[in-house]
């Protein structure tokens, strides 16, 4: 990343030693820990070179005001946290993208008419506790304030600790109507997860959709014993129950065209090389067009895996953990995003089309705060060109010069809402 150190995208080498992960490779930055906390020092200094006032609210995002904090502001950013040795683009170059936008509009002596804010959720990836796009589902009133305390990371350590650890009152964490209600719309800027743009051969696109998507929690049940005192016939050995459970994962899968359906994470109880497990956790990440497909599906793999881990004896549990229907995004923020980045009036005032038709729009299988937030407040995302097509990996990469369209579409698309 060294190209960056001087240019628009500075902010992102200035963050490129923070979270390494020598053992996974790319990057863990995981809520409230040493990365994290080290990348939201890093925020608020950044900020406030920029001349904005950097605040935290009752659920651990940071907002960056640029004038008086709301009502009605217009608001951009996304996350710096990271999947478990994910990439460095996947948050931070909405983050980055947003400061580099703001500062070149001061630059030009440009005055806003209305607020505008930088904002950093917390745990996106739930990489920490489980459920994604936390601190956006918080602030929304998306998750209950009860069940989100009593989260634990994997060191047994409840949300509602961590918090207090993070200077936050846990008492206070939940839906946030004060900062809710200063968000008059949300852009976010992200790198694109797939090969949408590498295909059509375009540096940028607005985003249309989201897939429905959600994670559930397989737990299998089976026989906890002594790996060399119990014969293999009769074991109920709940790893190889897992293994067959996660194979009619992916045939349900398969099954249903368009749908995706991942075991990315496992848990073996209690995990002993001489010890046949007593239970098995697998969560289980779902995705498809509808909400109906998806819950079919989710329906069909629970029938699937409580068939299979049967040949092993085992029982299966399967418990919802969260859940995001499709998303749509507000249409006239994704034309004004198609404008901005068609070169036209914004608004459409020169008598054109703003250029839409020279801007792709894509649909996403992946989460994103925008997606959360867009359930309340008029919401768009603007897709970055990855060329390697791949994401939540350390392969994950996005061109300087992409990267600049799309702080430029950014700008010009700030400049016109403000
Ligand atoms: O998991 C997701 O889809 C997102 O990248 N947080
Ligand atoms: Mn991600
Ligand atoms: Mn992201
Ligand atoms: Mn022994």
């Amino acid at each position: 990343m060294s190209e960056l150190a001087h240019g628009t995208l500075a902010g992102l080498a200035e963050i490129a030693g923070t979270g390494r992960d020598s053992r996974r490779g790319g990057y863990s930055r995981h809520l409230w820990q040493g990365a994290d906390l080290e990348l939201r020092a890093w925020f608020v200094e950044r900020a406030e070179r920029t001349g904005l006032l950097v605040e935290t609210d009752r659920n651990g995002n940071l907002w960056a005001w640029w004038g008086e904090p709301g009502p009605d502001a217009v608001v951009t950013g996304s996350h710096l946290d990271s999947v478990p040795g994910g990439g460095a683009y996947d948050g931070p170059l909405g983050v980055v993208s947003a400061l580099e936008a703001v500062a070149r509009l001061k630059a030009s002596g440009f005055t806003p008419s209305r607020p505008l804010a930088v904002l950093v959720f917390a745990e996106e990836e739930g990489s920490r506790f489980g459920i994604a796009c936390l601190g956006s589902r918080l602030l929304t009133g998306g998750i209950d304030a009860d069940r989100a305390r009593a989260l634990v990371d994997a060191d047994g350590i409840t949300l509602a600790e961590a918090a207090r650890r993070a200077g936050l009152d846990p008492a206070h964490l939940g839906a946030d109507r004060d900062a809710l209600a200063r968000i008059g719309l949300f852009l976010e800027l992200h790198v694109e997860q797939g090969r949408g743009l590498v295909d059509l051969g375009r540096p940028v696109a607005v985003a249309s959709s989201i897939l429905a998507h959600g994670r559930w929690r397989l737990t299998v049940t089976g026989q906890g014993n002594h790996a060399g005192a119990t014969p293999m016939p009769g074991r109920r050995d709940p790893v190889v129950a897992a293994a067959r459970a996660i194979v009619a994962v992916q045939d349900e899968a398969l099954n249903h065209p368009g749908a995706r359906a991942t075991v990315g994470r496992l848990e073996v109880v209690p995990g002993g090389t001489n010890v046949i497990a007593s239970s098995v956790h697998a969560w289980l990440d779902a995705r498809a067009h509808t909400d109906a497909d998806t819950r079919a599906l989710v329906t069909a793999i629970g029938a699937a895996v409580s068939e299979a881990v049967t040949v092993n004896g085992c029982s299966v549990a399967v418990t919802e953990e969260s859940w995001t229907g499709t998303v749509t995004f507000d249409p006239d923020l994704v034309g004004r995003f198609r404008a901005a980045l068609g070169g036209a009036a914004a608004d459409g005032t020169d008598g054109t089309d703003g250029g839409a038709a020279l801007v792709p729009a894509l649909p996403t299988g992946a989460g994103h705060d925008a997606g959360v937030l867009a359930a309340s407040v008029p919401s768009a995302m603007l897709f970055v060109r990855n060329p390697t097509g791949v994401s939540h990996s350390p392969e994950e990469f996005a061109e300087v010069a992409d990267c600049v369209a799309g702080i430029d579409a950014l700008e010009t698309l700030l400049r016109s809402l403000l």
